[in-house]
């Protein structure tokens, strides 16, 4: 039997949840992100805002200049986040097989649950009115017999939209397409594509797959099946976080080196306690510069033991900034730390004392009381300078 799929996206997710708190927003162009002055960028732009050009990613000044009539808002994670879990708890209720992707879109195997409602079609109606009912968010939901063509589906149809795709169906919906809606076709892949004078996901479905093989390796394989409309992937829930990360983008450029430790040991702070309430360590820690020019560069170390503990996660994010900085010296607009390679909490007992229970019991004293009074109330000597300047 076929697999029904559905591919559910909350519509401009960040602006619904600030319009559902205030609803004299609705029905007007209303941006959520950056300070337009500090060079922030639009995060979620209302429908209203869209034909005017402004998208996600955009410098939030851009916004302003395009439509200045805009009403702009600083984004609030903590309600985002709020309205998600209850968005993932309504789909739960319909069914068990989720796979969250981000706060506001998830696929949802529906595969023999529509029967109550009818139809699939009724089913992904009544998900979108309990969601509306609740949230008072809109949803787009695509149908389909697999992930790729239901998450194709649910873009084409936003917002406040259902697109179902019938079993069969498939190959001549994404025909006409253009490549860049098929997931796996990034901005590189679409330009050789184009160069070989390939536009639509048809003209893709219909090249020899030793090709795109031979341009792509395995990747090519992928989305030469995708085009054809087969994706076997199942709905599965993920599994737990591969990475935790942070970033900061300064308001002016700066090479002021005090400052850049300053931020980055905040930054590891942050990281780390997350590392921490999650019962992990790290064994990859990486940093990440972007320069005035946007250049941006990466590095990142292996340590020989995972570790959660802030000092020893800064101590090496230190050398590997000391090392970009003795590279290059340009100004930094962005500074970001990134740990991966989680373990698990099993941590080996030390036979003797390694000098590191120390850090462990300050970084303990920090937890509690950041959890407790917020992430300013403590900061240790190296991260003081960055709150002050
Ligand atoms: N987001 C962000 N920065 C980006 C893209 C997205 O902070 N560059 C956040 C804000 C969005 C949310 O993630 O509200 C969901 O992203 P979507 O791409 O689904 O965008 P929207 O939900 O805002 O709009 P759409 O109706 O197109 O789904
Ligand atoms: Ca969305």
């Amino acid at each position: 039997m076929a697999r029904c799929i559905f591919h559910i996206d909350l519509d401009a997710f960040f602006v619904s949840v600030e319009q559902a708190l205030n609803p004299q927003l609705k029905g007007k162009p209303v941006i959520v992100g950056g300070d337009p002055e500090r060079r922030g960028v639009v995060a979620s732009a209302s429908y209203e805002a869209r034909p005017f050009g402004i998208h996600a990613g955009m410098p939030s000044s851009k916004a302003r200049r395009l439509c200045p009539q805009a009403i702009f808002i600083r984004s609030h994670f903590s309600l985002y986040k709020d309205a998600s879990a209850k968005f993932m708890e309504i789909l739960g209720d319909f069914s068990p097989y989720i796979e969250p992707l981000g706060l506001d879109e998830a696929y949802l195997d529906v595969t023999g649950c529509e029967e109550p409602y009818g139809s699939p079609r009724q089913l992904a109606l009544a998900i979108k009115e309990r969601i509306h009912k609740e949230l008072e968010i809109t949803a787009s939901v695509g149908i389909a017999t697999c992930k790729v063509v239901a998450k194709i589906a649910s873009d084409l149809c936003k917002p406040d939209g259902l697109l179902q795709i019938a079993p069969g169906e498939e190959q001549a919906f994404l025909n006409p397409l253009p490549i860049a809606k098929l997931p796996g076709v990034g901005k590189k892949t679409e330009q050789s594509l184009k160069e070989t004078g390939v536009t639509t996901i048809g003209e893709l479905a219909s090249l020899p797959l030793g090709t795109i093989k031979r341009q792509f390796g395995a990747t090519g394989a992928v989305i030469h099946s995708y085009a054809r409309g087969v994706d076997a992937r199942e709905v599965e829930a993920p599994s737990e976080a591969k990475s935790i990360s942070q970033q900061l983008t300064f308001a002016r450029d700066t090479l002021d080196r005090n400052f850049l430790e300053a931020n980055l040991h905040n930054l590891c702070q942050e990281v780390c306690q997350e590392l921490r309430s999650q019962n992990k360590r790290a064994r990859c820690v990486a940093i990440r510069l972007r320069y005035a020019d946007f250049k941006t560069i990466t590095r990142q170390v292996i340590l020989k033991e995972a570790s959660d503990v802030t000092q020893v996660v800064f101590a090496t994010a230190h050398q590997l900034l000391s090392k970009a900085l003795a590279q290059q010296e340009k100004p930094v607009r962005l500074i970001g730390i990134r740990i991966s390679s989680l373990v698990g909490e099993e941590k080996q007992l030390p036979m003797f004392h390694s000098g590191t229970e120390k850090p462990e019991h300050l970084d303990k004293a920090i937890d509690k009381i950041r959890s407790k009074y917020g992430s300013k109330a403590i900061k240790t000597g190296n991260g003081i300078f960055s709150e002050s300047s």
